[in-house]
């Protein structure tokens, strides 16, 4: 049994670029360690916002190699031997991977090696993070091994009640899958809002909507241009773009709609908090959306969103509360409220405390990973 206040030793797997469920899983890593757990981070790089000099923090890179034998690299069975090897080493409680495929996959491989080794292996814990299910478990190349490493898990978390919907729709699952919402802890400012803003060759009295993604296709890019090619009379409104992906592809289409004055492009910016500080409200288009990072981002700053009613963005954003909702690709009624809030600095301000109160008090660290302390006791008690 695992009592109260148990030290547990962790095992997190999870992607380490910039997205999503890398941001998630590092910053749950970060407040396990703080909690006083020992937490060893498994992947081919450093999680981008980890700090590995953090107490309690342990990194373990996998290596891979591409033979020349092999056509493609392969990541799954390197990734299954290291956490074979981490999990010897340091006798890991629980096993909490992020994104199903392939680090649930690996971890049953790596369960079942150590097994034969009669090394005995933590319980597996999988979050699922939106983009593993509505995208991938779709693709008939993927969806069994998808499926088969779920339902194998021993626990399996969804980052909203949307993803667990999708989820037992698309693989069609009787699989116990657990709500804990995503979180965001909000950083130090560090840059003034006028200096973001002088050095991006933004005026201090122009209307600045930001927008922070990876800019894949599903999170409607287009349609951010079109709204704001629909508001370019006003030429006081301006479009922050952080692009944490391929953002080149979207050129064109700006120079098309005569915006490249209104439009300010930003790739890989790290201190996103000196950003967000600097606009005055943020603008997301997404076509689905399991949680969405970007937009509890915004909100945490105090700035109103106005956003798609996509997936589980209406769990945590209240249309004529925290910004506005609209359907997906209206971008009408999207043009019209920035033009309307754009007037009204005061409606602003009040959308925004409620925006951050909501983020800070209801999706705190603090919060949620409580939640998946209790979920890890509750699942290592079942052994
Ligand atoms: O949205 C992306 O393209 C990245 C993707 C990921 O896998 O990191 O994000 C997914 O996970 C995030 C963290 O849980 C969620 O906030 C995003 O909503 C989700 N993306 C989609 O569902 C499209």
């Amino acid at each position: 049994m695992v009592t109260k206040n148990k030290i547990l030793k962790i095992g997190i797997v999870c992607y380490p670029s910039v997205g999503g469920s890398g941001i998630v899983a590092t910053g749950l890593g970060s407040e396990l360690a703080r909690l006083g757990h020992k937490v060893h981070f498994i992947s081919y790089d450093p999680p981008f916002a980890l700090d590995t000099d953090q107490k309690n923090i342990f990194f373990h890179k996998v290596v891979f190699n591409s033979y020349e034998l092999f056509k493609y690299p392969d990541y799954t069975l390197p990734l299954a031997v290291k956490i074979v090897d981490v999990n010897t080493k340091y006798k890991l409680d629980i096993l909490h991977v992020h994104y199903a495929v392939p680090h649930a996959t690996a971890a049953l491989l790596a369960k079942d090696i150590s097994i034969s080794q009669k090394t005995p292996f933590p319980n597996i814990i999988t979050t699922l993070h939106g983009t593993d299910i509505t995208l991938l478990g779709r693709d008939k190349t993927l969806m069994p091994a998808i499926k088969f490493s779920i339902e194998s898990s021993c626990g399996v978390t969804a980052v909203s009640q949307s993803l667990k919907n999708d989820t037992i729709k698309v693989l069609k699952t009787k699989k116990d899958i657990t709500v804990i919402h995503n979180f965001y802890n909000p950083k130090k400012i560090t840059k003034t809002k006028n200096t973001v803003r002088k050095n991006l060759g933004i005026k201090e009295d122009d209307f600045v909507v930001i927008h922070l993604s990876n800019m894949r296709k599903v999170k409607r890019i287009p349609d951010l241009l079109e709204i704001m090619s629909k508001v370019k009379g006003n030429k006081k409104i301006k479009l922050l773009m952080l692009a944490g992906g391929d953002s080149d592809q979207y050129l064109s289409i700006i120079k098309k709609l005569g915006i490249e004055k209104q439009v300010i492009l930003k790739k890989n910016i790290l201190d996103i908090e000196n950003y967000i500080n600097a606009a005055d409200i943020g603008m997301y288009t997404s076509g689905e959306e399991s949680f969405g990072m970007g937009i509890l981002e915004t909100m945490s700053y105090g700035k109103p969103v106005l956003a798609t009613r996509a997936g589980g963005i209406v769990e945590f954003m209240q249309s004529g509360k925290t910004g506005y909702l609209f359907k997906v690709g209206d971008t009408n009624s999207f043009a019209k409220m920035l033009l309307e809030l754009s007037e009204d600095l005061n409606l602003v301000k009040k959308l925004g405390a409620n925006a951050q109160n909501i983020a800070r008090n209801g999706f705190s660290g603090e919060k949620i990973v409580e939640k998946y302390v209790e979920y890890y006791k509750k699942i290592i008690n079942y052994k």
